[in-house]
């Protein structure tokens, strides 16, 4: 185990040609990236290929103890991660931030380590036996995104690895060190050469995606940089599991409870300072319980310090760049220009440093407006207003994309029968986002195909093959 500054010091880059990333917070600087290129990319796919046979030849026993041993080691490092991923990305250590997301990487490695995962017997009737089996891939390659960095980054390379494979991780350019350090914490327990990090930009990633010697790409990010993978990918007829965020609905019907709801409404929509695939991006609102879920939302949001991630009072943090910023003041002020109205935040302060945008929430606003049709991913929540069931469902079948959705009710049966009706990898009820290493999570329409967790997961990252006879 290291300190915070040795582990720090140990991924940085220290030969002057790094690439220095900055606290969103404070505009600080946290440290310096290194910059690895083509052939440093090479170099790790090689050493990938090179390790992947006796990983492979392990089994299932040996591979899962060896995980578990990695899960360890992140316990171990947990608040030097924590700490980094703090500064790095923004979130705060406390709330469902950075600790939480630093002991979700524990936990499902644990999961990804110990789900059983045996041959199934297809047909067995005397005359035919057949057996599915899962063999390794060989190299999977993982890109993710700047949001969950080290969380994401887990999800993706815990089942290939218990599956036999070796990996090759590209982190976003936003949150390189947040994943060199969780990689770093891992290969403590991981053989050499199994599991390797490039930090470049994206031209230098993208070669992952039509390397011959990668057999699956596990991405998670922005839909248009999902269709170029699939494009890219082509040639090689990789295997891809894409999970493309969504803008997710939220159904609130009639007999829901408005102040009991809240606080899970809340967190729902603005876990991670809104910047979150599942979070719920809209929410409709049945016209007789409008004002009081407004105003029950209201309270609680209020209620939520936004700050400095390092200070532990704080359960809200910036937003982890400029360009999502921007993204998110733009829509909120044609929202504001259209006529909706700001029932918190919407004002954000900019003479303050960093990249903090103030919880917003925006009630009586069209269902056409640009902050409800696009994904806004950061603090602030259109609240539309539905007269019928039927009109609600319809809205949140709206849009192309289909990641998460939620109904609220104290009617089950009656909140199961419109969850049914809704065009969405997951639906949740009276919670929203609430992921779990057991069940198996993916998207629907263009939010991607494939599913992570589970047994179901892990079976993604395999090669099925039947032995017949
Ligand atoms: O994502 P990108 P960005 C959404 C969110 C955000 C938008 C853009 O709305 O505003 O995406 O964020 C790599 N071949 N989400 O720009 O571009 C890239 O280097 C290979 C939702 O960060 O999708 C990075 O590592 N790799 C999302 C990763 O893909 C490529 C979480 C994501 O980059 C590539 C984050 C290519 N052609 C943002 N193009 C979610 N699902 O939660 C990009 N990359």
């Amino acid at each position: 185990m290291e300190t915070y500054d040795e582990l720090l010091t140990s991924i940085s880059d220290s030969s002057g040609a790094g690439r220095a990333i900055f606290d969103p917070a404070t505009g600080e600087k946290v440290g310096d990236a290194p910059v690895h290129d083509l052939e440093y990319l090479e170099r790790a796919v090689d050493a990938a290929v090179a390790a992947q046979p006796a990983w492979a030849a392990l089994g299932h026993e040996g591979r899962s103890a060896v995980l578990l041993k990695a899960a360890d080691a992140v316990e171990r490092s947990a608040e030097e991660l924590a700490r980094l991923l703090s500064r790095e990305q923004g979130k705060p250590l406390n709330g469902p931030n950075a600790r939480f997301e630093v002991s979700a990487c524990a936990a499902w490695l644990r999961a990804a380590a110990t789900i059983p995962l045996e041959p199934e017997t297809v047909v067995d009737d005397g005359e035919t036996r057949a057996e599915l089996h899962y063999k390794p891939i060989g190299v999977v390659g993982a890109i993710g995104p700047w949001n969950w960095p080290m969380m994401i980054t887990v999800w993706q390379i815990a089942p290939a690895l218990r599956m036999g494979n070796a990996a090759v991780v590209k982190p976003s350019g936003n949150t390189p060190l947040s994943v060199l350090a969780l990689i770093e914490v891992m290969n403590e327990a991981l053989p050499e050469g199994l599991l390797s990090v490039i930090s470049c930009g994206r031209e230098v990633g993208a070669r992952l995606t039509d390397h011959p010697a990668i057999g699956k790409i596990m991405f998670t990010g922005s839909t248009a940089a999902g269709k170029a993978i699939i494009k890219s990918s082509a040639d090689t007829v990789k295997r891809l599991t894409l999970e493309l965020g969504g803008n997710d609905a939220g159904i609130v019907l009639p007999d829901a409870d408005p102040k009991a709801i809240a606080q899970d409404l809340f967190w729902g929509a603005f876990i991670n300072t809104g910047q979150t695939c599942a979070a719920l991006k809209r929410l409709y609102v049945h016209e007789d319980i409008y004002d009081a879920v407004c105003e029950e939302l209201t309270k609680v949001a209020a209620g939520m310090p936004m700050g400095n991630g390092l200070d532990e009072n704080n359960v809200l943090g910036p937003l982890q760049n400029k360009a999502q910023y921007d993204v998110v003041a733009n829509l909120v002020e044609a929202a504001k220009e259209s006529g909706a109205k700001v029932l918190l935040g919407g004002n954000p302060n900019t003479e303050q440093p960093g990249y903090f945008y103030p919880t917003t929430l925006v009630a009586d606003i069209d269902n056409d407006n640009p902050l409800v049709s696009e994904e806004q991913f950061g603090p602030a929540l259109p609240i539309i207003k539905y007269s019928s069931v039927d009109e609600a469902v319809e809205k949140a079948n709206g849009l192309d994309v289909g990641l998460g959705a939620s109904v609220w009710s104290t009617n089950l049966p009656a909140a199961r029968e419109v969850a049914a009706r809704i065009q969405a990898g997951t639906v949740w009820i009276n919670k929203h986002g609430v992921v779990d290493p057991r069940i198996p999570f993916g998207g629907a329409k263009q939010s991607g195909y494939g599913l992570e967790f589970g047994v179901e997961g892990l079976k993604a990252l395999g090669i099925p093959q039947i032995i017949n006879g």
